[in-house]
């Protein structure tokens, strides 16, 4: 692509009403103190951190069935589609440090946006314990961080958030790595769509390389550009304990460093969440200065 990879935006998204509970707003500032500007600085790119953005405003706005702040949550769509857009046009490669998972449906939005303008496909690697396919009508708690899949995916309940006729994402082209948590309405949606699944017994059996092998290679095969959206309970509690939603039985210190290593020498990734970092529920900054850790290698941190 012309995104140039060492020429870094970090944008702020203070989300934290997508969740269940509150506190995914100090994600932003617990990523900077735990120094994600320097680590990439040392790595040799170009960083703006453009501090936090804020959401528009879509009072009033709501969604058939049960979606919780859905202004809110719409409002914030349209801002980070916008931010997602014109960074990416502008050939600068954002990094949005979140927030709570609800976010990844403007900057999916926005980074569809600009690939399909490019005549590309968009390719999204959705690493994470939840699949985040629920829609306002199968979702068991109405969190919209549980339902940003769905919305970037055009299953029908979202009308409104944005034009209806805003890109999509191709089911085929999403890929889940690290699920280990379904709802029932949602592992049904989630089936009919398509989307391709790695769940934590297919990294058992398979091992991450290989899977992230065939991610790369089918990227890579098709001319795309891929966004990553790391949520932070893709990790295992022991090692990321800070985060609302943790589900044991995760992704391993080294699954996670190998995965980013692999997609750094791919050169294929064009955007990139870091979300669900709750500062509140870690263990003195561990959840977070490991996220910064994983980020530097996702740029081009080596061992050797
Ligand atoms: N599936 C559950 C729901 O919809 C919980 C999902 C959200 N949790 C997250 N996102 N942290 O991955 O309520
Ligand atoms: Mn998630
Ligand atoms: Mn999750
Ligand atoms: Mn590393």
């Amino acid at each position: 692509s012309q995104i140039d990879h060492k020429n870094i935006v970090l944008l702020g998204a203070p989300v934290e009403e997508g969740a269940g509970r509150l506190g995914c707003a100090m994600g932003p500032a617990a990523l900077r103190l735990a120094g994600i500007q320097p680590a990439l600085e040392k790595l040799g790119h170009t960083v703006e951190d453009r501090g936090n953005l804020a959401p528009e405003n879509l009072s009033g706005f709501t969604l058939p069935g049960l979606a919780r702040n859905a202004a809110l949550i719409g409002g914030w769509t349209r801002t980070l589609d916008r931010a997602a857009y014109e960074t990416l046009k502008d050939g600068r490669m954002p990094i949005f440090l979140g927030g709570d998972h609800s976010l990844s449906m403007g900057t999916v939005a926005g980074a569809a946006r600009h690939a399909e303008e490019q005549g590309r496909k968009l390719f999204v690697l959705w690493m994470d314990a939840h699949a985040d396919f629920n829609t306002p009508v199968t979702s068991p708690s109405g969190n919209m961080h549980g339902m940003s899949v769905a919305f970037f995916c055009g299953v029908d309940g979202f009308s409104g958030i944005l034009p209806d006729d805003r890109p999509v994402v191709a089911p085929e082209h999403v890929f889940m790595c690290g699920i280990r948590s379904i709802d029932l309405d949602e592992r049904a949606e989630l089936t009919k769509a398509g989307v391709n699944v790695f769940d934590m017994r297919s990294i058992d059996e398979h091992g991450i390389v290989a899977l992230m092998k065939r991610i790369i290679e089918t990227v890579s095969g098709a001319d795309g550009l891929l966004h990553v959206s790391f949520d932070t309970d893709f990790l295992d509690p022991d090692i990321a304990p800070g985060t609302g939603t943790i589900v044991r039985g995760g992704g391993t210190y080294r699954e996670a460093h190998v995965a980013m290593e692999m997609l750094y020498d791919s050169g294929l990734v064009t955007s990139l969440d870091i979300v669900e970092l709750n500062p509140f529920l870690d263990d003195r900054g561990k959840s977070a200065y490991l996220l910064v850790e994983l980020v530097s290698s996702l740029f081009g941190q080596k061992i050797f």
